[in-house]
């Protein structure tokens, strides 16, 4: 009996800085509801989904750079996300700005968090790769700033036994690294739920701007392929405060196939009833790591940060 999971992607159009809180809360909520009558058990959200993408903005007041994080998760304008979800007995995905004390300091993530049908978290992803710059470059026509509002993740690349099967996240840029997919796929991964923001014009290297959604693409059905896992990416897109963002949500199954893709840029929910066992004749043959890998060969992956050229 295939262990089936049907999966939401709740694409979200521009949030503006202008909306609340509890104006985009209402916006997941609609999601939920329409997930339900889609007949899914999980709904996965972008990328720092409760507010607009912040990091485009140079900022030194350290109340207003607050007013984007989360001090509590639910607190109480998404304790009301929860409830419903609940309620309808649906699981979620939800990225967010995590503002954290630990080690006796104040901490702040790019998070992702993994809610189950009960309403318990049941997993917490902070982003790894953390695009873009730190210090304010004013000839950019809009910043990219998680150097500076994010610490680095500190929690590694977990999986989580749930819904099933065996889950996993990331967030956006790491989607674009081999390594993110691989550390999950080491850990027997089926399932990896990532949300995103990306402007479609990278000011450091225009040449790319054309190929934005083909990069997107092909970074999400390499992952998914050469680990035998779904991947199921979220955009945030659509134009939010003059910036046009990618949007293309699609799920993505193990042999690489996109199965399900959003028509547009705004709220989009996009379903797929996925075999959590469709991984399996790839993790079984061609993708086999305990049978086909060599570790002693790959050092440099982990030893080496930068590219060193031979003399
Ligand atoms: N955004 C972008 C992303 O990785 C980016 C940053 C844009 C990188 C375009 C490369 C090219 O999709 C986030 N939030 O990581």
């Amino acid at each position: 009996m295939p262990r089936y999971l049907t999966v939401g992607a709740a694409q979200m159009g521009p949030i503006q800085r202008s909306h609340s809180r509890r104006e985009v809360v209402e916006r997941l909520i609609a999601h939920l509801r329409e997930a339900r009558r889609m007949g899914c058990e999980l709904v996965v959200f972008p990328e720092l989904t409760l507010t607009t993408f912040f990091p485009r903005w140079w900022m030194t007041d350290e109340a207003e750079i607050d007013s984007f994080f989360e001090r509590e998760m639910p607190g109480n304008e998404t304790a009301p996300l929860f409830t419903e979800a609940k309620r309808l007995e649906l699981g979620f995905c939800l990225g967010y700005a995590e503002l954290a004390q630990e080690d006796g300091r104040t901490r702040r993530f790019n998070t992702s968090i993994l809610v189950e049908r009960d309403g318990r978290i049941v997993g917490k992803y902070r982003k790894v790769h953390l695009p873009g710059h730190a210090e304010h470059e004013p000839q950019r026509p809009f910043q990219h700033l998680e150097k500076r509002y994010f610490e680095p993740g500190n929690l590694g690349f977990p999986v989580f036994r749930a819904f099933g099967g065996i889950m996993g996240m990331c967030i956006c840029n790491d989607r674009r690294w081999p390594e993110t997919y691989r550390v999950m796929g080491l850990q027997g991964v089926e399932m990896v739920m990532l949300g995103y923001n990306t402007p479609l014009h990278n000011p450091p290297a225009p040449d790319h701007d054309e190929h934005s959604g083909f990069h997107n693409q092909l970074s999400m059905q390499a992952g998914a392929y050469q680990n035998g896992t779904w991947v199921i990416g979220v955009a945030k897109g659509g134009t939010e405060e003059r910036v046009p963002s990618l949007a293309d949500s699609q799920i993505v199954a193990p042999s690489g196939k996109v199965v399900a893709r959003a028509a547009g840029d705004g709220d989009e929910l996009i379903v797929y009833r996925c075999d959590l066992d469709a991984g399996k004749s790839y993790t079984a043959t061609t993708f086999n790591f305990a049978r086909h890998r060599r570790p002693e060969a790959y050092r440099l992956i982990v030893e080496r940060k930068g590219a060193e050229p031979p003399p």
